[in-house]
């Protein structure tokens, strides 16, 4: 992942998971190598997600993706050993779920994985003001986590650019990640907020109507 560029971040749980095989190769041919993958456990969200045994099979794949496992549950710790062991790069947690995120944090980079928070809409971001140095990414949801399809709130322009100064002025080596609804009529606002890699989900990057490499194509280039 580069803080220099616009990358999406292909959010599997919206792929044709009958046919994943397919899927991951049209998103090499995309030359898409980000992987998003949600997890959730019926309380923190009020669904379920993917599982970690189609993630074994996903992280076969390992060669060609970057993993980013996006943990929308009330008890990450119990997850980010087994995510670490199967070869997860990126571990995010939600800042809601717990008061000692410091410790959440240092438990992902003791797997050697790298951290990322992640924000729900209503989350201010004085939350995580003094862990945004400990972290390699801030994953800034634009809907509420749980579910595919859903408007994207407009009040989270402004937040993505006042986190993307907060991190500018203290040079962070933080980068912005939105998830929620990014398609050709969000992606031009959130990337001049500041935010760096799009998750491409049913609205922006799984669409029935374009290939996936049409749909990437018009992600990257709709906000130039
Ligand atoms: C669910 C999850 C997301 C979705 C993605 C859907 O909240 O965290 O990653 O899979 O946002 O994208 P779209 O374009 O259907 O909103
Ligand atoms: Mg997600």
């Amino acid at each position: 992942m580069n803080k220099n560029e616009i990358s999406i971040s292909a959010s599997l749980m919206c792929a044709d998971l009958l046919n994943l095989k397919n899927e991951l190769k049209l998103l090499k041919e995309a030359n898409i190598n980000i992987l998003h993958y949600d997890m959730m456990d019926g309380h923190f969200v009020p669904n379920l997600g993917l599982s970690m045994s189609l993630l074994k099979n996903v992280q076969k794949h390992k060669d060609d993706f970057v993993i980013e496992a996006h943990l929308m549950v009330e008890s990450p710790h119990i997850f980010i050993p087994i995510l670490a062991e199967n070869n997860a790069d990126f571990i995010i947690i939600h800042a809601e779920v717990t008061d000692n995120l410091f410790r959440l944090i240092d438990l992902i980079k003791s797997h050697n994985c790298k951290a990322g928070i992640a924000l729900n809409p209503a989350t201010p971001l004085s939350h995580i003001e003094y862990v945004l140095g400990e972290v390699s990414l801030i994953l800034m949801m634009t809907v509420e986590p749980g579910y595919a399809g859903q408007k994207f709130i407009d009040e989270m322009i402004p937040k993505i650019r006042k986190l993307s100064r907060i991190i500018k002025k203290n040079n962070y080596d933080t980068i912005i990640e939105v998830d929620g609804n990014i398609n050709k009529n969000t992606i031009p606002r959130v990337v001049d907020s500041g935010a760096n890699i799009l998750v491409g989900g049913s609205s922006g990057l799984f669409r029935k109507e374009y290939s996936l490499k049409e749909a990437a194509y018009q992600m990257l280039n709709c906000h130039k």
